[in-house]
């Protein structure tokens, strides 16, 4: 039998080029030491791992001596902006403002490879600066429009991959930087229990720890010190949830006019899909939010071996085979026939068996 493959970046391959990612990632090693100036950004609506991925190497760059701004254009949940130091990013209300001034050196595009994604930012960053990177994990749908561009999507997180670029730049980890990674890869690791956590993730979660970071705060801070109003939504939703195809398909569904109304942001919802993952039998999950009239948003995460990655991209989104999401637009009656049908296609094998 052969043994399973080595799980750190040594043996990992770029998806898009199949070239070795420790390749790529000395290419842009090299691209950012002859920058002088460089825009770091990551997707919109950025996660624990897109603020954590960026600020860090944000903060990397700077200690080179590089001029650097980390930029996002959409709002940072409150839980995330207390994870990095504070200065560590701007966020930018009007991408017009970026298109003054000089040219930029690098633009760097972290946790997706779709220029699109980063809202604004994205293609102005691409149309500002000579040289362009991204570092992904997620399933490839690369565009090439970058001069180097690295997307493993065995990576537990992208903060793993910036963990390593920081090392082939040899700036020694802080504790700032740490807890910025350590943020990136513990919340899309979903702390070291998802289907994502292995070898790589725990390597670097014993490097990220080396340097004396308080886990225990970082762990209060993502998963506690929640508002008592994020409890009552998740039991409104839990009291809610509907099983389909003898519990191998579940879903719990709420209203984003109700979360504001108890003075929540959606941000506040994340995890909640997390949650609905522990119920016994459940292989396709879905957290659906009524984002307005006719107007769906759904997150996807699967069990063993089911995969959610092709539904969500028929939802116009993507994500990673194991956890994804996408939006609709219809009734809520629609939404679930094209679930159904999707997931009756997935399930089918397994049933007949
Ligand atoms: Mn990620």
């Amino acid at each position: 039998m052969a043994s399973p493959p080595v799980d750190c970046l040594e043996h990992a391959r770029d998806a898009l080029s199949g070239r070795p990612a420790s390749v790529i990632l000395e290419e842009i090693a090299a691209e950012i030491e002859k920058s002088r100036t460089l825009w770091i950004t990551a997707h919109a609506n950025p996660d624990g791992d897109a603020l954590g991925s960026a600020v860090a190497l944000g903060l990397a760059a700077t200690a080179m001596g590089k001029q650097v701004q980390v930029l996002f254009d959409s709002p940072l949940p409150e839980k995330l902006v207390g994870l990095v130091p504070g200065g560590s990013f701007r966020r930018v209300h009007d991408t017009k403002i970026l298109l003054q001034g000089a040219q930029i050196d690098l633009f760097v595009l972290l946790d997706t490879s779709e220029p699109e994604r980063a809202g604004g930012i994205g293609n102005v960053g691409l149309s500002r600066a000579r040289r362009s990177v991204c570092l992904d994990h997620h399933v490839q749908t690369a565009s090439r429009e970058f001069h180097h561009h690295l997307v493993v999507t065995q990576a537990p997180s992208t903060g793993s991959l910036v963990l390593a670029l920081i090392g082939r730049l040899g700036v020694p980890l802080n504790r700032e930087i740490a807890e910025a990674l350590w943020t990136a890869v513990s919340s899309d690791t979903g702390w070291f229990r998802f289907e994502n956590t292995g070898a790589w993730a725990l390597r670097d979660a014993a490097r990220l720890c080396e340097t004396g970071i308080n886990i225990p705060r970082i762990y209060r801070q993502l998963y506690e010190d929640v508002p008592v109003a994020r409890m009552r939504i998740l039991g409104t939703v839990l009291a809610g949830l509907r099983t389909e195809f003898d519990g191998a398909f579940l879903y719990g569904i709420t209203r984003s006019s109700d979360v504001l109304a108890q003075g929540l942001s959606l941000a506040d919802l994340d995890g909640v899909v997390d949650h609905l993952k522990s119920v016994r039998g459940s292989k396709v999950i879905a957290f659906i939010v009524e984002t307005g009239p006719n107007a769906f948003k759904v997150s996807l995460r699967a069990q063993g071996g089911h995969e959610v990655e092709s539904l969500a991209r028929k939802l116009g989104g993507g994500g990673h085979a194991k956890a994804a999401g996408g939006r609709f637009s219809g009734t809520l009656a629609q939404l679930l026939d094209l679930l159904r049908a999707e997931i009756a296609e997935k399930l089918k094998g397994l049933l007949e068996r």
